[in-house]
């Protein structure tokens, strides 16, 4: 355990985060979705919600379940957690099939923009006792033509070796294992971390009771998150993982690619050193 994380984290804690930091100026208007569009959508979730109802004949006292259940989401702030756990992998799916680069995957409830800005080569924000085993990662971001990109970024966060994320669970300094990266004249980039922990999402709250009423488990594998970016080029939003992982065959969020798998070996200092690259699709 890292010995500065004193207070428990909860799914209030979390959600309430989580939903805060999304906040809505991602309205309906400002996509410039027709009505014809949003008539269509709406009918069409409707729908299936209907033909769900009638195959199993819900109950009255399974609505009212299913209602207060829906309102307990809400109050404990885990539609960001729900949304990007249960129906985010199938949004990314349909967005990226046409890219020809690297493999992406979900954001997921826990990015911040406008981390500390670390340049080519060096360490995340991290605590002096940080705990866990250091991981060194290099790599390189090419176009799809192989052309290195230089001066692209690499947003990297990630949970510490007990599965908690800064700026979501109490007690973590604000950008703790979160930063930017910027590659050099040549692409590449050299960024010094801890591996992460697997992620239980939080069990206290109303995702967790979905969880536990319908016998499921709430892991995600380990995963490093970036979102990886340069001028004229589609944004890679993706995860990585690590092989051996117990949940990388069944991560509660379907977020797991074979692509995404990263190969790291053990370095001289007792750490690991891995090498990974990104490359990206023309914009
Ligand atoms: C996470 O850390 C995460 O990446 C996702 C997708 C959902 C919940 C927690
Ligand atoms: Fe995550």
């Amino acid at each position: 355990m890292n010995a500065s994380t004193t207070v428990a984290a909860t799914a209030a804690d979390s959600g309430a985060r989580a939903t805060e930091r999304f906040k809505s100026d991602k309205t309906i208007a400002a996509t410039g979705t027709s009505q014809e569009r949003v008539d269509l959508l709406a009918r069409e979730v409707l729908d299936a919600v209907y033909g769900t109802i009638r195959k199993h004949k819900l109950t009255y006292a399974e609505y009212n379940a299913v209602k207060a259940w829906l309102i307990g989401v809400g109050q404990d702030g885990e539609w960001p957690l729900f949304l990007d756990v249960w129906v985010e992998h199938v949004v990314e799916q349909v967005n990226t099939e046409h890219r020809h680069g690297s493999k992406g995957t979900i954001e997921g409830p826990y990015y911040v923009p406008g981390a500390p800005e670390i340049g080519s080569s060096g360490s995340v924000p991290m605590r002096d006792n940080e705990s866990g085993t250091p991981l060194v990662w290099t790599g390189q971001v090419t176009s799809t033509d192989g052309t290195a990109l230089a001066g692209a970024t690499i947003e990297l966060w990630h949970a510490d070796s007990d599965g908690l994320y800064s700026q979501f669970a109490p007690g973590l300094p604000e950008w703790n294992l979160r930063g930017i990266f910027t590659t050099d004249s040549e692409g590449r980039f050299d960024i010094h971390t801890m591996r992460p922990a697997p992620y239980q999402i939080p069990t206290d709250g109303a995702c967790g009771k979905l969880i536990a009423a319908a016998g499921w488990h709430a892991w995600r594998p380990a995963h490093l998150h970036v979102k990886v970016s340069a001028p004229g080029h589609e944004l890679l939003t993706a995860q990585l993982y690590f092989p051996g992982d117990q949940h990388n065959d069944d991560d509660i969020a379907s977020a797991v690619k074979p692509e995404l798998m990263l190969d790291p070996r053990p370095a001289a200092d007792g750490g690991q050193t891995v090498a990974y690259g990104f490359v990206l699709d023309p914009a």
